[in-house]
């Protein structure tokens, strides 16, 4: 019988890099996925689409506790990745008490659905550098204390004090991969990196002039998420459950994320980029990097995408999906 694995978010960045890496392993991969995700998969399940013929898709709600039974009792999965989030930062300064609400109910709804449903099933919760926030020490490692600055990262800190508390009281097989910042040609338009190499993509080919953005000079530890999602599944596979740190261990600026992105295309980001408050943050993290030594230690697990490697691979995507969009519009 091969292993089961449900994925909540298994229709984002990470949630399609995982389901194909479990696929390749021979997992029967189980995902949750909205109503609204199932009416219109074209649009909403895109990333899917190469391998949505190997998934089951389940119809549930992580703000629907019985939904979320159901789904965990009908499919008794022996790993469970709970990767679904409002995962957006900047938003949830907008929508502060749904992204509280949302993130920290799914992932409790999950934690006791598996303990009450699925006990056996192994429990990954995606935690995340945005709990260091104000950081305390540098670089970030798994026994760096969290000062969260934005409700998302509070959401993440409670999460992962569930995970841990559901290990420690009911016994349960359940982590948490505190993960950096990963990116790929995958990563939503929202998120800087991508909002970078579309805009330049789309000013190389001349469907846009300018590139509004907010603080250029915060720090992030930016790796590749396909890397990302092998550790992951490589935590699940240790005989103790415990928390980890994955990271690359260098940081860049967004200054230079946009030399190296517009440099790839031979042009300067100072004639293009603009700087508008509306995209600063209330608080922001500064900076961010990670100490994955634990990782590298225990699971054998190391990033293999450079920086320079990550900015030339997404924007080289852009702009062939935008070479595409024009081509289809001039036909
Ligand atoms: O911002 C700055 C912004 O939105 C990165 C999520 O996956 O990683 C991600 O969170 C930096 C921030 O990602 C713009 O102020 C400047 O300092 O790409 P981001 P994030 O907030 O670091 C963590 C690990 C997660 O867990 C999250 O879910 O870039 N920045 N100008 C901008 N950011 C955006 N989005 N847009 C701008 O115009």
């Amino acid at each position: 019988m091969p292993s089961k694995a449900l994925i909540t978010g298994i229709a984002g960045q990470d949630g399609s890099y995982l389901s194909e890496l479990l696929l390749d392993k021979g997992y029967e991969v189980h995902g949750i996925v909205r109503r609204v995700d199932l009416e219109d998969p074209d649009h909403r399940l895109g990333r899917l689409k190469p391998i949505q013929d190997r998934l089951t898709l389940h119809s549930a709600s992580l703000e629907n506790y019985p939904s979320i039974v159901r789904v965990v009792a009908e499919i008794q999965p022996d790993e469970c990745y709970h990767l679904a989030a409002q995962s957006f930062v900047n938003y949830s300064f907008d929508d502060e008490f749904s992204t509280i609400n949302t993130n920290i109910n799914g992932t409790h709804y999950m934690l006791s659905a598996v303990k009450e449903k699925a006990p056996r099933c192994r429990f990954y919760f995606a935690a995340s550098s945005e709990m260091f926030g104000l950081v305390q020490e540098t670089p970030q490692k798994e026994t760096t204390s969290f000062h969260p600055r934005s409700p998302y990262g509070i959401s993440k800190v409670a999460g992962f004090h569930l995970t841990q508390n559901y290990r420690e009281s009911y016994k349960l097989f359940a982590l948490s991969g505190i993960l950096f910042n990963h990116e790929s040609p995958r990563r939503g338009y929202e998120f800087v990196t991508r909002k970078i190499t579309n805009a330049v993509a789309q000013i190389k080919l001349g469907m846009a002039k300018e590139l509004r953005l907010g603080n250029l000079e915060a720090k992030r530890d930016w790796g590749f998420a396909g890397d990302y999602v092998k550790a992951m599944w490589l935590m699940l596979q240790q005989d103790v459950p415990q928390d980890y740190v994955i990271a690359t261990n260098e940081h860049h600026s967004v200054k230079q994320f946009l030399e190296l992105a517009f440099g790839h295309v031979n042009l300067d980001w100072r004639d293009y980029v603009l700087v508008d408050k509306k995209f600063y943050r209330s608080a922001e993290v500064e900076s961010l990097r990670g100490d994955y030594s634990k990782a590298k230690k225990e699971l054998g697990w190391s990033p293999t995408v450079k920086f320079a490697e990550l900015v030339k691979m997404m924007v080289d995507a852009d702009l062939e999906l935008n070479q595409k969009i024009l081509s289809t519009k001039s036909v």
